[in-house]
């Protein structure tokens, strides 16, 4: 919004034109970001406990969980608050793809919402029911995925971009909107699945949210993806404003969420900041680079799969418990001990994700 404005304004006074840049208002959106996330967060955590919305904790996980009975939950609200004022605000209301992240992150966010309400008004920890949950999840990702197949206007806004090889463009066709739809919906809910730690998803989402923001400023760039032989992508490079967005929110919430948590986000951030993850990665065309950087959500979502075949075929569990942070907190790891190294892991994870754009 402010972009229209100063673009007005630099008619007169030549300095607002630093808000032309991109660079400019990606870090301004971080830190706006951040510094709301941390004026209202006491307000909003607050309000939450007032208003007895704690979370209820099944009594068959770990038991150091027990005494987390009661945390306020659904601080993913203030999350999603944060980053679609701070993305109005800050980006390109002119740019499509801005709208599409925004809308698919809140639609997730809506179902999350749902989902913990239950929870919270019923008092059990089951929520919304499974089915419902994946059926209205499905109808998001496909409605994103249609919406961008049939907009795409170049081939490599559809070709599935291969890591570390310059030349292997693989050409998706109709398969664009399965890949579309599939990473949405499973990095939605892989991030649902990592969040059962204090910090263990939020980190990790802004580390990866971070870089992606850098690849979309780099793919809405055509000097820096011909240079980098990536692909060019007209317009994906305000996502970075989103990513800046979601990166200072992110933060901000980790400086609630941090052990010993004041605050859970609940599904309507754990949702809701995955599919905005899977979303931002399928319009830059970066989806393996997201596998690669968020192998801490795929490895919680393996550890879950593994767990349950393994149990159904041979009645035997794999891991003492899944997802597989439990597994090391029931081995006697401290909390903070599998968070931190988690939270490396990442960090690892998105150095080598970034190194992609080099070592092709
Ligand atoms: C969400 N939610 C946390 C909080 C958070 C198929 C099965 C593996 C599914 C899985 C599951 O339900 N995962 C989804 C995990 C819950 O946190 C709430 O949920 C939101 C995210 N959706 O924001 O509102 C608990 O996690 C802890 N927590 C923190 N700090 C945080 O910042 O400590 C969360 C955020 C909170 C709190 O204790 O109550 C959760 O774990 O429920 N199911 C499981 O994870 C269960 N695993 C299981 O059943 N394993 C089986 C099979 C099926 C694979 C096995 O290994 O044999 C475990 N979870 C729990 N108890 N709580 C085991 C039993």
């Amino acid at each position: 919004m402010l972009l229209w404005v100063t673009e007005y304004l630099a008619e007169f006074v030549s300095g607002f034109s630093v808000f032309q840049y991109l660079t400019f208002r990606t870090m301004v959106s971080a830190l706006t970001a951040l510094a709301l996330s941390l004026l209202i967060g006491p307000w909003v955590i607050a309000k939450l406990a007032h208003y007895q919305i704690g979370q209820t904790v099944r009594d068959d996980g770990p038991q150091t969980h027990l005494s987390k009975t009661g945390t306020p939950t659904m601080g993913g609200a203030l999350i999603l608050i944060v980053i679609s004022f701070t993305t109005l605000l800050w980006g390109d209301l002119n740019n499509e793809y801005v709208w599409i992240v925004l809308l698919v992150t809140l639609s997730f966010g809506a179902i999350g919402w749902i989902d913990d309400y239950l929870k919270v008004k019923l008092t059990n920890s089951k929520g919304l029911s499974a089915r419902w949950k994946y059926l209205w999840q499905s109808v998001i990702g496909m409605g994103a995925a249609i919406y961008l197949y049939s907009n795409a206007q170049l081939p490599q806004e559809t070709a599935l971009i291969v890591p570390f090889f310059k030349e292997i463009a693989i050409s998706t066709g109709v398969g664009y909107i399965l890949v579309v739809y599939l990473v949405i919906v499973g990095t939605s809910n892989a991030v649902n699945l990592t969040d059962g730690l204090d910090g263990l998803a939020i980190l990790p989402t802004v580390m990866v949210g971070g870089a992606l923001g850098l690849i979309a400023y780099l793919c809405g760039n055509i000097q820096f993806s011909e240079y980098l032989q990536i692909p060019y992508i007209s317009g994906a490079g305000e996502l970075a404003v989103f990513c800046g967005a979601l990166g200072g929110a992110g933060l901000g919430f980790l400086w609630f969420n941090t052990y010993p948590a004041q605050v859970f986000m609940g599904d309507v951030g754990a949702l809701s900041l995955g599919a905005a993850l899977g979303t931002v990665a399928v319009i830059v065309r970066h989806e393996i680079v997201l596998f690669i950087m968020g192998g801490v959500f795929v490895l919680e979502t393996f550890s879950v799969i593994l767990q349950v075949a393994s149990y159904r075929i041979t009645g035997k569990r794999i891991f003492r418990m899944a997802p597989i942070h439990h597994h090391f907190e029931l081995k006697g790891w401290p909390e903070p001990r599998v968070i931190v190294r988690f939270w490396i892991i990442t960090l690892v994870l998105v150095i080598i994700g970034l190194s992609t754009l080099k070592l092709r």
